[in-house]
């Protein structure tokens, strides 16, 4: 397998921009070797810039739920693009997606549109500290909530990959309002409430978390979360960028019966398309210009493509079965990936919510971001280089998840299994 044309393509992008990537994590740090190139994509499949062909596991990192090109949003897109493509003035596809999402997360009453996860976060906090007129956000290692300065601190995701969690340009004056706790640790959060408990405006967790690896909350960690910030008048925020309409339709409060006051969304609800959101209770969400005082705004908010995109892909999520099948061929994988490692002698935890999964090289359950670091990064490089050698694209990183998508059929999930059987026993040396 030649890449030499992606080799051509980085070394003219790294004189362009910044390590030649628009988003560390897609920067292959973690794994070493240079990032791959792609031209298009169809269904389960990537296609890269030499013409080789992957099936792909990242899925834009959560969005293309239902794999690349699915007609039913490439129809709704073209519908939309003859109609014009920004208008910065209100239009009825905002409403039709907001519908969308209120009808599905019951938490929501109101919702606002954005265009990314960070966005929406960023948002959120703001609103959160505006509502209850504190400071003190807390938020959790190994949890990533997009690149607000509030909230880099111990990220996961790239920051985490890059051992980059403080990054530079984030100033001792913002980190001192976040607080940051163990995934996971109820009594810690019970500390942190009974010292600074009148301080705290919300508590933001990934209820759960793609960026440390897949890592689900344990139902006592959640509940204490909404417990304890109802008790001291705090907001607790789902981020549920990466789980919202992906562990579930009703997203992974509706896995948990647990209501949160804000929920953060993206990825999923733009199909594909820059989009992010933040919603909740109206009384929370009337504080946001122009009916109350708490500012927020964006050029491309709610714009007709990523509207459009949306949804048609919530409503192919809302109208199929498609959380039926990606069960069972998650699952599937899943197990297959587990059986292999055990056949192979290496040490593996499996953990998977829905179509989202993570294979960790760590022999120990990890159930926070202490454990996952110590999961042995080394094995996961040469594991994602031999399945790339075989035609499966993963996530370039041991602290992400991968996606199951509904254009990913039976034989490929066996193709996949066929091909990490052979990786597998061959890392287990390393
Ligand atoms: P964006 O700003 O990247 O749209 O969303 C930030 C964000 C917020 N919250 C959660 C739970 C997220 O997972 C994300 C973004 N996820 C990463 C993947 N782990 C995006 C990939 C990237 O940074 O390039």
């Amino acid at each position: 397998m030649t890449r030499e044309s992606s080799h051509r393509a980085f070394e003219r992008a790294k004189r362009l921009i910044p390590g030649g990537v628009n988003s560390p994590a897609r920067a292959f740090g973690a794994v070493g070797g240079e990032p791959i190139f792609f031209r298009r994509g169809e269904g389960a499949w990537l296609v890269d810039v030499d013409g080789n062909r992957y099936l792909d596991y990242v899925g834009s990192w959560g969005p293309m739920i239902l794999g690349h090109r699915h007609p039913a949003v490439v129809a709704a897109l073209e519908e939309a693009i003859s109609r014009g493509t920004s208008f910065g003035a209100p239009t009825e596809a905002e409403s039709e997606l907001a519908e969308l999402v209120i009808q599905a997360v019951p938490s929501i009453e109101k919702v606002r549109l954005v265009n990314s996860g960070t966005e929406a976060t960023m948002s959120a906090i703001r609103l959160a500290r505006g509502h209850t007129g504190r400071d003190v956000i807390v938020k959790f290692a190994g949890n990533y909530h997009g690149h607000v300065d509030s909230l880099l601190v111990a990220a996961g995701s790239s920051a985490a990959t890059l051992a980059v969690p403080d990054s530079p340009g984030v100033t001792a004056g913002t980190s001192r309002d976040t607080l940051v706790l163990g995934y996971n640790d109820p009594a810690g959060l019970a500390e942190a409430f009974r010292r600074h408990g009148e301080r705290i405006a919300a508590v933001i967790c990934e209820p759960v978390v793609g960026n440390m690896g897949c890592v689900a909350g344990t139902p006592e960690f959640l509940q204490a979360a909404r417990e304890v910030t109802a008790r001291h008048g705090a907001l607790l925020i789902f981020d549920e960028v990466m789980t919202g309409f992906r562990v579930a339709y009703g997203g992974a409060q509706s896995l948990y019966g647990i209501t949160p006051d804000l929920t953060t969304l993206g990825k999923i609800i733009g199909g594909g398309l820059p989009v992010g959101a933040y919603g909740g209770r109206a009384e929370i969400m009337d504080a946001m210009l122009p009916v109350g005082r708490v500012f927020q705004a964006g050029t491309l908010s709610g714009n007709p493509l990523a509207t459009a995109a949306g949804i048609a892909t919530l409503k192919v999520l809302r109208d199929g079965d498609a959380y039926a099948e990606l069960e069972r061929r998650s699952s599937r994988l899943a197990s297959g990936l587990a059986a292999s490692a055990a056949a192979s002698g290496v040490p593996v935890h499996v953990a998977r919510c829905g179509s989202m999964m993570t294979l960790f090289f760590n022999a120990e359950p990890v159930t926070d971001w202490e454990t996952a670091r110590r999961s042995d990064t080394k094995r996961y490089a040469a594991y994602f280089w031999g399945m790339v050698e075989r035609g499966i694209y993963l996530p370039c990183s041991q602290y992400e998840a991968l996606f199951v998508s509904t254009a990913h059929a039976d034989d490929d999930i066996e193709r996949t299994l066929a091909a990490a059987g052979e990786v597998l026993a061959g890392v287990g040396g390393l």
